[in-house]
């Protein structure tokens, strides 16, 4: 059984014309794959509209924001406060094994603590008012029950809190979704004994942009977690560059307020589709925007055992084909270019948008408890996310007790420091586009950053070194 990770299906709006349906001018004019025409929307039926105002003054807020993520600057230590106001998560086949000394059989809180090397005591102390969050979408439900029957099965090891601190918006009162049990289940055994919270934007029905109307709630509140995960995207080339632009523009306003955004990379590797009489790479949004910071996806190179990582050839990376690249990456992009032997044909993907992700975890043959039931071998990004998120927070937590500002906007800093504190993965190519020219290889990773596994998976400890000053 393959499950679809969250990655986000975005309602194109239809406002259903006299025979036809007239999308955003940017939008292709014939459906897009999986979508069936109805015909016209009775009559009663309710739709909820949008409407954003165009924001001003955005070059500025770039500027603010470069200013305040960067260690260099005497604008990095927060200070600014109020701001002006399709997962595709899947369940891969079992791997076989012989004999059984000394393996695991799937990745539990225990697997990540140790390959990550926490210890017990890399909790959070309880003492500060730190706290984490992942947002779900979709209709993606989590229950208090599978988290606590989660943490009775694995989290015998190491503190942690037992229920979800608090829940901003609407859950449904349906069955739990995979995605969100999973993305509260590790971000609370990861980010362990740390506040978490969960942002619920349920209906895909109602709106069209959930992602804004998200984003809109954490503007208007002036406390609120300082790490957000999010596991939910969607192929950057079917929304509309108004509504990116606008999204893109509240990503500005978090980073500049201090907030730290990580999202899912996506689980198509390079991604593929057929434009303009060609075959190019699929590049995903919100991972593919400058402001967040996007999580990649590995495997263990043993499946049966805590050791080194390999890319997950799911793992999603590529090239943005709206934003331009930050000057943070140009660095790192342009070494990898420069030396990657496996480079795919460059009329592929657009070596001069934003490369993502910037880092890694794993992403194979997670334990969920959803519904009761424990659920084996489930993957994707989707989990790489609170992981990497999780740890993050118990980083602001050291940071928070010792006096310092949470960490932000990362992206800057992970470059400036050539990914220090992280394992670099060298191995593995991710999936693309099935057809003679490129075989279903995408990009490979190598040495240093790549656009497969970033910088690589944290080493907690070393992370911590580097991340905790200035
Ligand atoms: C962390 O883990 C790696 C690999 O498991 C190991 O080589 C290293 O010594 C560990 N400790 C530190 C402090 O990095
Ligand atoms: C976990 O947090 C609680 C408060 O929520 C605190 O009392 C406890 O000491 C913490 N555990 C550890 C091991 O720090
Ligand atoms: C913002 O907060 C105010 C006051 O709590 C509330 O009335 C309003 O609905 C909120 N707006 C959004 C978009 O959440
Ligand atoms: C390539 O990316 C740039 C932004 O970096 C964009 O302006 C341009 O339109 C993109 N080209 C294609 C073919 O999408
Ligand atoms: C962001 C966050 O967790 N804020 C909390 C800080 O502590 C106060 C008082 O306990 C809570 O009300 C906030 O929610």
């Amino acid at each position: 059984m393959r499950l679809r990770s969250c990655f986000l299906g975005l309602l194109a709006l239809f406002v259903a014309g006299k025979c036809s349906y007239s999308p955003e001018p940017d939008q292709q004019r014939t459906l897009p794959p999986g979508w069936v025409s109805l015909g016209r929307v009775d009559s009663e039926e309710e739709l909820s509209l949008t409407f954003a105002l165009r924001q001003q003054n955005v070059g500025r807020l770039s500027e603010l924001v470069q200013a305040v993520s960067d260690p260099g600057s005497p604008r990095y230590v927060g200070g600014l406060h109020r701001f002006p106001p399709t997962s595709s998560l899947r369940q891969r086949p079992e791997p076989q094994t012989s004999g059984t000394a000394g393996l695991h059989f799937g990745v539990t809180p225990s697997v990540i603590r140790q390959r990550y090397n926490l210890t017990a005591q890399d909790v959070g102390s309880g003492t500060t008012n730190n706290s984490q969050a992942c947002a779900q979408f979709l209709e993606q439900y989590f229950h208090d029950s599978d988290l606590a029957e989660f943490m009775r099965l694995f989290g015998g090891n190491f503190a942690h809190q037992a229920s979800v601190a608090r829940v901003v918006g609407q859950q449904g009162r349906g069955r739990a979704g995979i995605e969100a049990s999973l993305d509260v289940e590790y971000l609370m055994s990861a980010g362990a004994n740390i506040s978490t919270w969960v942002y619920s934007s349920p209906g895909r029905h109602e709106s069209q942009e959930p992602f804004l109307e998200w984003l809109l709630v954490l503007s208007n509140e002036s406390a609120l977690p300082h790490v957000h995960t999010v596991s939910y995207g969607d192929d950057e080339d079917s929304l509309s560059s108004a509504y990116i632009q606008r999204v893109n523009t509240e990503f500005m306003k978090a980073a500049a307020r201090g907030l730290t955004l990580l999202f899912a990379s996506g689980d198509s590797g390079a991604g593929c589709w057929f434009v303009s009489g060609r075959y190019q790479f699929r590049p995903s949004f919100p991972a593919s925007s400058p402001y967040v910071t996007t999580v990649g996806g590995t495997s263990f190179q043993n499946p049966f055992r805590v050791t080194n990582e390999i890319v997950d050839y799911i793992s999603g990376g590529g090239f943005s084909n709206v934003f331009p690249q930050p000057s943070y990456q140009e660095e790192a992009v342009a070494q990898f270019l420069s030396s990657s032997p496996h480079l795919p044909p460059s009329s592929y993907f657009n070596a001069s948008g934003r490369a993502y992700p910037d880092v890694a975890a794993l992403s194979d043959g997670y334990w969920v408890v959803s519904n009761s039931v424990p659920i084996p071998w489930v993957s994707g990004t989707s989990a790489s996310t609170p992981v990497f998120g999780g740890l993050l927070s118990l980083i602001n937590e050291h940071r928070i007790l010792s006096g310092r500002p949470p960490l932000g906007f990362l992206n800057p800093r992970l470059y400036k420091q050539r990914g220090a504190g992280l394992f670099d993965v060298t191995r593995g190519c991710h999936e693309s586009c099935l057809n003679e020219e490129v075989q279903g290889q995408g990009f490979c990773s190598g040495p240093g950053w790549d656009p497969v596994t970033g910088w690589g998976t944290p080493n907690f400890p070393a992370l911590l070194k580097t991340l905790i000053n200035p």
